[in-house]
């Protein structure tokens, strides 16, 4: 047992903006936390500095259900993004020093190893059909063994999960969609997309037939709609996509209408995966007890950390439901790595979402974990295995960014 002794948040962007918090105990052992919101970066950080730190110094560290508890019943005002990614970065910090602690693995703590690696699906993307085939190639010979597709649509500008330089560079670190801060202080304002769900709807079916087509029916396809259809344009969609047995359809409508979900549920047998912006297991209840989805995508890093998640994993458990935890560049390696101790110990696990980070983020996060032939691996460092590096943070200041927004072609602002 060892008291909370110190509390430090760190805003560093070697690349991409990431905010950290790093506890340490009594006995000098460091844990660290993932508290990146894109684009929101700052609230969070000052609900660490303002309203959580002075709370966390002299509290107990090995004592995380009820820190969690205090933290989040402790607010009142619960919920939300900002306050459940500070939680988060708390309750994963304290697992870390816990797991450090006890000389082990984190996922050791969380029930063992249920499987030797976590399957892993990476991002290929391309404005055109041709450019998506060759990104599929490149991922495949990176080792993937289950694929993201997202195209471009004709008559379309920049789609949402095309990568910037679609046809090179099989890592595509340049996938990230917030738009950073401009040298000289111009005023920073989000890019604006234009979006048309017609044309999207017509073209997406084409792209996956192709794909089928080139690499043949066993590869695993996933496809993000990134909360943009209708109940029923979800379901066309949905059905639309049969014939090529996709693992699943995100997102395919606005998040916060739980009971959207079940128009699309009763029109279509393609599986579906929601669930990168919810908070915690509230936003789920109606979908996991009338099972109207097959996957949870919840971030440990915007859920409330692993103390939460795991809740919401056992309770998805129940009613058949797996996990397919979110994993783009903007969760940092720390909240990458609290993922990944997770699903390896997890029953129910389904598949790990998975870009490399940029080579400037992993100099500042020396990493444990691996990627080989398709799985990933936490490695057997203590405790999450991930390090964050003071000096190189602070040679990358924080830079504002703001994700996109979008509009009709009518100039309507519709969801991004
Ligand atoms: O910051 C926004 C990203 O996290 C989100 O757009 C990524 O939808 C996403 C995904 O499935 O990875
Ligand atoms: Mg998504």
């Amino acid at each position: 047992m060892a008291t909370i002794t110190r509390a430090e948040v760190n805003v560093t962007s070697p690349g991409r903006n990431f905010v950290t918090l790093r506890l340490t105990d009594a006995d000098g052992t460091t844990g660290l936390g993932d508290a990146t919101l894109n684009g929101r970066e700052l609230a969070v950080a000052s609900y660490l500095a303002d309203h959580l730190i002075p709370l966390l110094e002299g509290r107990e560290a090995d004592n995380i259900e009820d820190t969690w508890q205090y933290l989040y019943r402790g607010a009142y005002w619960r919920r939300g993004p900002v306050t459940m990614a500070a939680i988060a970065a708390v309750d994963v910090a304290l697992w870390d020093i816990k797991a450090k602690r006890a000389k082990v693995p984190l996922y050791q703590l969380l029930g063992g190893q249920s499987r030797i690696g976590a399957l892993a699906y990476g991002h290929a993307s391309g404005r055109e059909i041709p450019q998506i085939l060759d990104s599929v190639r490149e991922h495949l010979e990176l080792g993937y063994k289950a694929i993201r597709i997202q195209s471009g649509i004709p008559g379309l500008g920049s789609v949402y999960g095309v990568a910037a330089s679609a046809a090179g560079g099989g890592e595509r670190y340049d996938y990230e969609p917030a738009r950073r801060g401009i040298a000289g202080g111009e005023r920073l304002a989000p890019v604006e997309e234009a979006w048309d769900t017609r044309a999207y709807l017509r073209h997406i079916p084409t792209v996956f037939e192709a794909v089928r087509a080139e690499f043949g029916p066993d590869l695993p396809l996933l496809h993000d709609g990134h909360h943009r259809m209708t109940p029923r344009e979800a379901a066309s969609l949905g059905k639309a996509l049969e014939p090529y047995d996709l693992f699943w359809l995100e997102d395919c409508t606005p998040a916060e209408d739980q009971a959207a979900l079940r128009y699309v549920r009763s029109q279509t047998t393609t599986p579906i995966a929601i669930g990168e912006i919810f908070n915690t297991v509230y936003d789920y209840q109606t979908l996991i007890t009338e099972r109207l989805i097959d996957y949870i995508r919840s971030a440990v890093t915007h859920t409330g950390g692993i103390t939460h998640l795991n809740k919401i994993a056992d309770f998805a458990a129940i009613y058949g439901i797996k996990t397919g935890f979110h994993g783009p560049t903007d969760i940092s390696p720390v909240g990458q790595a609290a993922a990944l101790h997770l699903d390896i110990a997890l029953h129910n696990f389904g598949i790990q979402e998975y870009m490399k980070h940029s080579a400037a983020t992993l100099e500042v996060f020396d990493t444990g974990y691996t990627f080989t032939d398709g799985l990933l691996h936490p490695g057997d460092r203590m405790g999450l295995g991930v390090e964050l590096n003071d000096d190189l943070a602070a040679k990358h200041p924080y830079d504002p960014a703001y994700l996109p927004v979008n509009r009709l072609l009518d100039g309507t602002m519709h969801d991004w």
